[in-house]
């Protein structure tokens, strides 16, 4: 399904869709400040979209969104793109620096950000020559506005914008090995053919649902586990605004009928450790999805066994925005990432740029109907990942003689940890900023379930202060310097790295400490 050049507004679609249903007085949202039904989201959207038009924010402009999941994330993400104006929603776990960066290369007109990360952009709001307006969702407005008083206006005309479904509708920030975040550029009719490809037909989203994402809004999983997909079919979505922690998670489980559970592999093997998990008995859990990091089969059987669900793992791309490579209810293979997704296709590319044979590993590009358009202000790699049809994921898989693929690992330096982009470089740098250390190499290990996270080989200036207490210095000190997601689990004090005879460290060969 392409929408094309057609007449074609998510927001007013969406919200339209709900209305018309009958659904205005049923709960779209569950957050910690209570219950908000479809009608009163289709009002605040509204509101929200009227309030940047009178402020003066434009069609096309952009406005940052550093917000916690409550209510407010749907409002303002919808509120902007049924003005016509583009969301950038962003990672709520960064840096002051990386929020520079961003504000910057997005030229926003606006900021809407969460009281608790309004620290974060103190600073820098002053430093954001584009920005004009903050708003604070929240109870304090730290001298700017706050978001409840700004929609809490005079009852506003309808601002629907006449978009088509090609219009540009928000960006998502990815970041790659080396260089900045790129904003990721998606249209309206993407949102819709996620769901029309994925949510309903693959996990099979239903009206009923009590739907709940442990993966946040700001990720494209999050967007559409607890926007896209729910909207879209009426159901009902409780948002966590907190840091998921299994007890935290366990509590939302055993007081609200979640039927269907978003999360990544990391999250299901802490709760299934996690000695405050519910019993079966306790949930009304029907489907369990993946994605973010493959999922081991212990991992997926261990979750079966307990609460009677399997787990469907799929993979998808910020740049493809959902999941287009999964399992499904029925036809689940664990250990893989399952098969295409009707409506998408998939190639495997050898080095020498040809299809691989089933059974041989290449780097898989996708193609299908949801793809970006490029990243923004960054022809280079919008030229490297977008070509043509085909979008390149940077995973190397194999596809099975059944038809089903299987995860190997990175085609690039990336990592993924717990469903996040680790760029190792940066860890490193961030390492070597540290005044004891002479230099430091980090790679992906596996844990003892079976998932990566980074491993710190480090080289110290005096070998001889390698301790315990060091080894936690400088994971403190990465988690002052980086987003503290990026931290090494693990740190190793090496006399010397291994490196080729021009000085490149051979991360491969540390790697492969690993395979024995
Ligand atoms: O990480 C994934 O597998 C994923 C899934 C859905 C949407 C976006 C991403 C990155």
């Amino acid at each position: 399904p392409v929408l094309g050049a057609g007449a074609y507004n998510f927001a007013a679609d969406v919200l339209k869709r709900n209305l018309d249903a009958g659904r205005a007085g049923k709960p779209a949202y569950i957050d910690g400040r209570g219950t908000w039904t479809y009608g009163q989201l289709a009002d605040r959207v509204n509101r929200f979209g009227a309030a940047l038009r009178g402020l003066g924010v434009r069609r096309e402009e952009r406005v940052l969104m550093a917000v916690l999941d409550t209510v407010d994330w749907p409002t303002a993400f919808l509120g902007c793109l049924k003005a016509g104006i583009i969301a950038v929603p962003v990672n709520t776990l960064l840096t002051e620096d990386d929020y520079r960066f961003m504000l910057a290369d997005s030229r926003a007109k606006a900021l809407v950000v969460s009281e608790a990360l309004f620290p974060r952009f103190e600073k820098i709001i002053a430093e954001s020559p584009d920005l004009e307006h903050v708003i604070v969702s929240g109870a304090n407005p730290h001298g700017y506005r706050l978001f409840e008083d700004l929609i809490g206006a005079d009852e506003p005309e309808d601002v629907t914008a006449a978009t088509v479904a090609d219009d540009m509708a928000f960006w998502l920030y990815t970041s790659g090995s080396t260089g900045k975040p790129k904003g990721a550029v998606h249209v309206h009719g993407s949102l819709k053919i996620t769901a029309d490809l994925y949510g309903t037909p693959v996990v099979g989203l239903k009206e009923s649902d009590v739907v709940h994402s442990v993966a946040k809004l700001f990720f494209a999983y999050g967007l559409g586990n607890a926007m896209t997909f729910p909207l879209s079919v009426g159901a009902t979505v409780v948002l966590n605004a907190e840091r998921p922690t299994p007890d935290g998670v366990a509590a939302l489980l055993k007081k609200h009928p979640i039927t269907v559970f978003f999360a990544v592999p990391t999250f299901y093997a802490s709760f299934l450790n996690s000695p405050g998990a519910p019993q079966k008995s306790e949930v009304k859990l029907r489907h369990c999805i993946s994605a973010g990091e493959a999922l081991p089969e212990g991992i997926a059987r261990k979750w079966e066994e307990r609460y009677g669900v399997s787990i469907y793992d799929g993979l998808g791309t910020t740049e493809m925005l959902h999941i287009f490579l999964s399992n499904r209810p029925g036809a689940t293979k664990y250990g893989t990432t399952g098969k295409p997704v009707p409506g998408y296709e998939i190639k495997l590319l050898g080095e020498d740029g040809k299809p691989v044979k089933k059974g041989e590993m290449g780097e898989m590009y996708s193609r299908g109907p949801t793809s970006a358009v490029m990243y923004w202000n960054n022809r280079e790699k919008s030229r490297s990942t977008f070509q043509g049809e085909w979008t390149r994921s940077g995973d190397k898989y194999i596809e099975d003689e059944d038809g089903y693929f299987i995860c190997c690992g990175r085609a690039d330096d990336m990592l993924k940890v717990s469903g996040i982009y680790v760029s190792p470089f940066e860890v490193e740098a961030a390492l070597a900023s540290h005044p004891d250390v002479l230099e430091a190499a980090v790679v992906g290990w596996q844990d003892e379930e079976k998932l990566v996270k980074p491993r710190a080989f480090v080289v110290l200036k005096q070998h001889d202060k390698a301790s315990d207490a060091l080894v936690v210095l400088l994971q403190e000190h990465v988690k002052q310097v980086l987003a503290p997601y990026k931290y090494p689990r693990w740190i190793e004090f090496r006399v010397d790295l291994p490196k080729t005879a021009t000085g490149k460290i051979q991360r491969f060969m540390l790697r492969a400490e690993q395979q024995g």
